[in-house]
């Protein structure tokens, strides 16, 4: 009879928003992308994933359940994973719990995973970044994995190329890599999370229906058909890239808005310029970009960013507390609650970075 052990870890991880966005892959099985790209990852006690995964003798197959809800875990981006990090486990020895589990026996073992987001999934949040880093992360530590965060970060963009960002605070460069094989493919932390402790994040929940059309057939047809992206990831992207770096090192907040709008409107440029077209901004993301753009001009200097990613949620970046102050009232006035305006709520990331 097999013993009736279990082992059982814990992980939360939180999501990031890209300030220089990853828009297009070159190649779909390794999630490899064209350009390189900057991230800012968000408070852990906010937007997060919380996964726990368990392995036993007594499972008899892996399953997975995201939200309390069972989904399968034949795709390839799953098994990748799971592949990936089962390489890479070590002995493990609970004397007190009676567990002695060795290198060899992680290819046989079965692994039970509960995933729970504390935000809308697929609704242009990045809950796959958060989803697939913790993942990685929870089955490193049950698996006492000796590898470094880079090597994670490597292994979770196997899963959503976002991911690979996730593993780390504070600015993020995910760098695209030069090797066919992906293995330089993987992020690194710019700058940590005391960094820049100023900066405050709010997301404007536009909408929390899921996205029609998700990140990845929407970059696959971008890569396809847009000329655009194609100037964007050659030409735009590598100057922004160090112009970003630069900012984000010198706490210089008029750069940092600056290419973090002009980025967002790019990538939703190239959505529009691609066929079949992908609107993932509505009439209130647009209204969101007015007011912001009016406030900075009238300032003079600018006091918030914004950034769109795959839906029409706005995640507007406050250079202060004092600004944030001013943005809340501002919303509040343009779009009080209750007066039918699809606005439904504010998630505040109470010094975010
Ligand atoms: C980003 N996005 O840099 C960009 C900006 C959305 C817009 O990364 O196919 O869910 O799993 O690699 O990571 C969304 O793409 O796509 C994304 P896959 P992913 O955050």
């Amino acid at each position: 009879m097999a013993a009736k052990w279990v082992r059982m870890v814990t992980a939360q991880t939180p999501t990031n928003i890209a300030v220089i966005k990853y828009w297009g892959k070159r190649d779909e099985t390794l999630i490899l992308p064209i350009n390189d790209s900057i991230s800012v990852t968000l408070d852990p006690h906010h937007l997060c994933t919380t996964t726990t995964v368990a392995v036993s003798p007594s499972f008899d197959q892996d399953r997975m359940w995201l939200n309390g809800k069972e989904i399968s875990l034949s795709g390839g981006r799953y098994q990748n994973c799971l592949r990936e990090i089962r390489a890479c486990a070590s002995d493990v020895e609970d004397e007190e719990k009676g567990i002695k589990i060795a290198k060899k026996d992680w290819g046989s073992l079965h692994i039970l995973i509960a995933s729970y987001n504390n935000f809308p999934t697929a609704a242009g949040l990045a809950s796959s970044a958060a989803g697939f880093a913790c993942l990685v992360f929870a089955l490193a530590k049950l698996m006492n994995l000796s590898e470094d965060h880079g090597k994670l970060s490597a292994i979770a963009r196997q899963g959503s190329g976002s991911a690979c960002r996730s593993l780390y605070g504070g600015f993020v460069k995910w760098n695209m890599g030069k090797n066919e094989d992906g293995t330089d493919s993987r992020a690194i932390q710019i700058v940590d999370e005391k960094h820049w402790d100023d900066l405050v994040i709010f997301i404007a929940v536009v909408s929390s229906r899921q996205k029609e059309t998700s990140s990845t057939i929407g970059m696959h047809n971008s890569v396809e058909t847009s000329m655009l992206l194609k100037y964007r990831a050659q030409e735009v992207v590598p100057k922004r890239i160090l112009q970003m770096e630069e900012a984000i090192k010198n706490r210089d907040f008029p750069t940092l808005a600056h290419l973090t709008c002009a980025d967002s409107n790019q990538f939703h440029a190239v959505c529009l310029d691609t066929y079949p077209p992908i609107f993932y901004m509505n009439d209130t993301s647009h209204r969101i970009i007015s007011i912001v753009e009016k406030w900075n001009r009238t300032e003079g200097t600018p006091q918030v960013a914004y950034t769109f990613d795959a839906g029409p949620n706005a995640v507007l970046i406050a250079r202060n507390r004092n600004a944030a102050t001013l943005l809340l009232q501002r919303l509040l006035f343009y779009f009080p609650p209750g007066d039918g305006v699809d606005l439904n709520s504010f998630l505040i990331g109470d010094k975010s970075i």
